[in-house]
């Protein structure tokens, strides 16, 4: 066999291999050579040709966008394509792009192995051959390794035994047998559900009993299809932007927000739609919220008792020891009335475990059971199993099987530390679990070939994530992975189907948009977290993010949230109150009562937590955020009865005037003449007006700064101290994290401009230190402050500097940066646990500060 030196050496044939052989040979002119264990193209399609075999994403959805021609010629011919279908498209696919030439089918790669000097990948094939190259593309999948038999005895047994992914392609006469059947994960449902008419008895040994849902399959009709042509590049643009990857309708609502006859309607509706609806289009809060995800897990198990004629076999059929969707969703066609047929038997194997595979059939621990066949429907070492077995070795003569002893990790599924030029597709932490596949091999594919470009552009050689960024991604993964459900279970999705294998999310669970946006943030920085040639570029701002705000956003994105810059005014305040979802209840213990403080004649309200101590308390009067335009009492309530309960005191939170209907200096006036009602009047409400300090959150804390300046310049009252969190502090600032951060997360500087210009009315105002505090001529003699940032927040550096100037003023100062959080965590307890952080830092800086001890013996700073 012919050594050869190519550009890419690429593994696999399935839809991975083939657009990627597409993109880099005719799309980027690259050579390459390609190798297929296989005797053609399919990759998975091709291995599982198990009866029963299909997609369960509906196929105009689960195939290729990338050639406009393709996807119109391709006349699918039923809603969810078999395998057969399947199989041929990708045969059609590697006939029209002309890529069967770049394989060496039949050929496994035995090693690969980074060579330090030429910088090049060596790699061998049972062939014979040695191909080098500059790249390594591992296009093989994740489900090409199928699990090793647990049971001892296979080779005992007289009959036949067969995986699923093995199954001959000249099919198996099952017709009068004897068969049994190990699983019930979405391989096992559609072998059971196809054979069980088939077979002469059915035994179905069932470990852990699975939600399914119907699939809805039907054959795709002319009109149909001539519906998905006409719609394709609206349907293919609204899949990249939804969860799964498929245009399905959008889940904006929480399960807990309706009532039971009206959940029963949705869930009706989405049960009965057909693929994926019913986990990502019924209810948001599903995959993260218990009681949610128990009342559409209770609508399925009733689904299934109405289905299944024996009361006790329905029992044994309704999963119950872990959430709904947390295992891989299953979907079936009249899988559960295959238990209604009287040839068709369930044994449930964890009361009574399979022990071994005898010469007759299968023992468990309580009986032997006689079969002809036995089908392993057991499933795969999911993930980058199939790489695993090559012998990959990379710089330094590290064994990849080294590097993931503790667990498969790549950053963002595609590239992995001491590996450079190696890059997975679709690879281990990607987000392909929850996304459709053939669509997120594409954005993979095409991120490897964009990389690949700026590498060739730049005059670089080499490309490699650095260890603190698959570290750092690897962490969000967990995190993310944290924020949901998806923990609670033993499944592939955590890694750990496999006995032994360390337990680590195979897979980024936001959902696809917010992948892409990961994916994409990192191209526009320039490929942030790889080294090129050894100079390493700096991580960028959503993988430094806590994985529960990266899990809050991309509920955002997945409910189709309007970015706040394309609200209108009436919008934005409503975004802002919807945040109220959130947060943790509000502390029950802390008694809340409204009341009124006057101003211009009028009156406003304000509203006053006390937590449940004796004695007059210390005041903390809180100022709301909402960029002067929004927010309000409402949306505090759970921020607010935390902070008095934390520092235990009597919170204040005043209503104040909102531009644009009043621009500045109206909030100011009011929030300074709250104080002075609650210096005057917090005795009546059990708080001691000797110990006040202020405190805001984003605009609130601008506000509170300005409050602190003008009691100090205009006769008190005067406090104890003043708390700012995440402060915008100064409308003219030209600093770092404005740059840095000019797109978000959460607040971008369009926005905070497009706020700030409302909210002063004439530009003129930037430069008042009533609106900029950071621009007074003089800041000694203000309280103590403690000012709290955000590390990934547009506001952070100049809030940053004003700490400085504080202390330079002689202010007692201590400014706090909370990492990895972002604006508005602190108005998201719910979501983003860390928030407690900033509670922390508040009570362990006004606690001495406001101690009636401290009264006694010194007078309040000030
Ligand atoms: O594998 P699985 P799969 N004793 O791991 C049971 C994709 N897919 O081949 O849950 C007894 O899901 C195991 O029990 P438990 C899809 O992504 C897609 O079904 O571990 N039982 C489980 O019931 C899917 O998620 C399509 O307790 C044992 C089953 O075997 C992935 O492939 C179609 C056992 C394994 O379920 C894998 O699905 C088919 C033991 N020792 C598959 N060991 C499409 O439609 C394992 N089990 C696109």
């Amino acid at each position: 066999m012919t050594n050869r030196d190519v550009d890419a050496v690429i593994v696999g044939a399935g839809f991975s291999g083939l657009y990627a052989t597409h993109r880099l040979r005719n799309v980027q002119g690259l050579t390459v050579q390609c190798f297929e264990a296989a005797e053609g193209p399919g990759g998975v399609w091709y291995w599982n040709k198990y009866p029963g075999a299909r997609c369960d994403f509906e196929s105009i959805y689960y195939s290729y966008t990338f050639d406009e021609a393709l996807q119109r010629e391709w006349r699918w011919t039923e809603r969810f394509a078999a395998q057969p279908e399947i199989l041929a498209y990708l045969n059609h696919v590697a006939d029209r792009f002309d890529l069967r030439r770049s394989f060496r089918f039949n050929t496994r790669v035995t090693s690969a192995v980074w060579n330090e000097e030429t910088n090049r990948w060596t790699v061998r094939s049972d062939d014979g051959s040695v191909t080098t190259a500059r790249f390594f593309i591992n296009a093989a999948g994740a489900f090409s390794v199928f699990k090793k038999n647990d049971f001892p005895g296979q080779d005992d047994f007289h009959g036949t035994v067969l995986h699923t992914s093995q199954w001959p392609a000249e099919g198996v006469d099952l017709a009068g047998k004897r068969v049994a059947v190990i699983g019930t994960g979405s391989t096992g449902i559609q072998v059971i559900q196809t054979i069980a008419p088939q077979v002469g008895e059915l035994t179905v040994f069932q470990r852990t009993p699975n939600f399914a849902c119907p699939l809805g399959n039907r054959p795709l009709t002319d009109e149909d299809f001539a519906q998905a042509v006409a719609d394709f590049s609206r349907n293919r643009q609204e899949s990249r932007n939804s969860i799964a990857g498929a245009p399905y309708p959008r889940a904006v609502r929480s399960a807990l927000m309706d009532t039971p006859e009206e959940r029963r309607k949705v869930y009706d509706e989405f049960y009965n739609g057909g693929g994926f609806r019913m986990i990502t289009s019924s209810y948001y809060d599903l995959i993260f919220n218990p009681v949610a995800n128990a009342t559409a897990a209770d609508f399925i198990r009733e689904q299934i008792r109405e289905r299944v004629h024996d009361p006790k076999l329905a029992e044994l059929l309704c999963p119950n020891d872990h959430p709904y969707g947390v295992k891989r969703a299953t979907f079936e066609i009249n899988y559960f009335e295959a238990f209604n047929l009287p040839h068709v038997h369930l044994v449930d194997a964890r009361t009574t475990p399979i022990v071994r595979i005898t010469e007759k059939g299968i023992a468990t621990t309580d009986h032997e059971y006689e079969f002809d066949v036995i089908v392993l429907a057991t499933g795969f070492d999911v993930g980058a199993g199939a790489l695993a077995r090559m012998g990959v070795i990379g710089r330094g003569g590290r064994k990849l099987t080294d590097h993931w002893a503790h667990g498969q990790r790549a950053y963002l599924g595609m590239a992995t530390h001491g590996f450079p030029n190696l890059f997975h597709i679709n690879g281990p932490q990607s987000a392909a679990a929850l996304f459709n596949n053939p669509l997120a091999i594409e954005d993979s594919v095409d991120f490897v070939g964009n990389l690949i470009g700026y590498l060739d552009s730049h005059g670089h050689t080499t490309a490699e994530v650095t260890d603190l960024a698959e570290d750092r991604y690897n962490e969000l993964v967990r995190e993310v992975a944290d924020a949901t459900l998806f923990p609670t279970a033993t499944t592939w999705y955590m890694g750990d189907n496999i006995p032994g294998k360390p337990r680590t999310p195979l897979s980024l669970f936001t959902g696809a948009p917010m992948y892409r946006a990961i994916c994409a943030e990192v191209e526009t920085t320039g490929y942030a977290g790889f080294s090129f040639d050894g100079e390493n570029r700096p991580l960028s701002s959503l993988i430094k993010l806590d994985g529960s705000a990266v899990f809050f956003l991309a509920g955002l994105q997945n409910m189709g949230a309007k970015p706040l810059e394309d609200c209108t005014l009436e919008e934005a305040r409503a975004a802002m109150e919807s945040f109220k979802l959130m947060q943790l209840p509000v502390a029950d213990d802390v008694s809340i009562v409204d009341a009124r403080y006057p101003i211009d004649g009028g009156h406003r309200k304000v509203r006053l937590y006390r937590p449940p101590i004796e004695g007059p308390l210390p005041v903390v009067v809180f100022y709301h955020g909402g960029g002067w335009i929004g927010g309000s009492l409402d949306l505090y309530d759970e921020p607010c009865a935390t902070l008095a309960r934390r520092v235990g005191a009597v919170v204040v939170s005043p209503d104040y005037r909102l531009a644009p209907e009043h621009p500045f200096p109206a909030a100011t006036d009011d929030t300074v003449a709250a104080v002075r009602w609650a210096a005057d009047h917090i005795t009546e409400f059990g708080g001691d007006p000797e110990r006040i300090a202020v405190a805001g959150e984003s605009a609130g804390a601008n506000l509170a700064a300005v409050v602190a300046l003008r009691l100090r310049d205009e006769g008190g009252p005067q406090l104890r101290a003043q708390v700012l969190i995440t402060p915008p502090v100064d409308f003219l600032a030209d600093t770092e994290s404005r740059r840095q951060f000019a797109h978000g997360p959460i607040i971008s500087m369009e926005l905070a401009m497009r706020m700030a210009s409302l909210y002063l009315g004439d530009p003129a105002n930037a430069v008042s230190p009533h609106a900029s505090p950071a621009r007074a001529e003089d800041l000694s003699g203000l309280p103590p402050a403690l000012v709290v940032t955000m590390e990934i927040d547009p506001t952070r550096d100049e809030a940053e500097n004003y700490a400085q100037a504080l202390a330079t003023a002689g202010v007692p100062t201590v400014c706090r940066r909370i990492d990895r959080l972002c604006h508005t965590a602190f108005e998201l307890s719910g979501a983003i646990p860390r928030a407690a952080e900033i509670h922390t830092a508040i009570a362990e800086f006004l606690t001495p500060l406001l101690s009636a001890q401290r009264a006694a013996t010194e007078p309040a700073l000030g």
